[in-house]
């Protein structure tokens, strides 16, 4: 990590296991806030956020972009990771250095060190966007975390088990909250309610997730 851009970081973040597996690192993304958002709007300036498709043919609320060698997609031929972005033919934007800095020391915090995303989802929800119960195993490694970022409104954000209809738990996750998704924890059902309408200094009427993964 850069010492300049991440001086003012606490020497000891404060973590809290959730549920197995899981890490959260609660407001562990604030001090590199603005970094953050200056990202996000010069990956979705170059790889504009769109609402994509799913394989049974249902346009998804959340309105997603990715940054990085691999990103996310779906459509109606199924859900996988390219290289290139659908819509423009271009390989995705490069993620950018703020977004690698605070994946990889936030997994090192929680005990995956070397941890190097080659993968970032962006996800916008504006009010009464939501994602239901999925598991995300289209990666080829299940060893390696997943690292979320919260920005914005705060979502409630749901934890299942293995199975799809094991009871899922209800966890708020608010603006700069970082967790780390590893272990048994890894493969479990999760998804986010409803987003409820308000206002936040930096994002506007939304929120955002940064999702980080190792895709290959
Ligand atoms: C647990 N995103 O993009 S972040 C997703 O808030 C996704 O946008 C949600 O689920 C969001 O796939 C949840 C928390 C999260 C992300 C990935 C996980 C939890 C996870 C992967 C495995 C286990
Ligand atoms: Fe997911």
């Amino acid at each position: 990590m850069t010492p300049d851009l991440f001086a003012e970081w606490p020497a000891e973040p404060t973590t809290e296991a959730i549920v197995d597996g899981a890490v959260v690192l609660r407001r562990y993304a604030l001090a590199c806030e603005q970094a953050l958002w200056a990202g996000i709007n010069a990956v979705a300036g170059e790889a504009p956020l769109r609402r994509m498709q799913t394989p049974g043919g249902h346009t998804m609320s959340v309105e997603m972009t990715c940054a990085g060698p691999w990103g996310w997609v779906t459509d109606t031929r199924g859900y996988r990771y390219q290289s290139k972005d659908p819509v423009s033919g271009r390989p995705w934007p490069r993620m950018p250095d703020a977004f690698r800095e605070l994946a990889q020391a936030a997994a090192a915090e929680a005990g995956y060190p070397g941890f190097v995303p080659d993968a970032c989802l962006v996800n916008r929800y504006q009010p009464g966007a939501r994602m239901g119960l999925h598991q995300d195993k289209n990666e080829v490694d299940f060893s390696q975390p997943v690292v979320s970022v919260s920005l914005g409104l705060p979502a409630v954000f749901q934890f299942g088990g293995l199975k799809r209809n094991d009871r899922p738990v209800n966890i708020p996750l608010a603006h700069g909250d970082v967790v780390v998704w590893g272990g048994p924890a890894r493969l479990r059902y999760h998804g986010v309610l409803r987003l409820k309408p308000g206002g936040h200094p930096l994002t506007g009427d939304c929120r955002y997730n940064l999702t980080f993964r190792r895709a290959r």
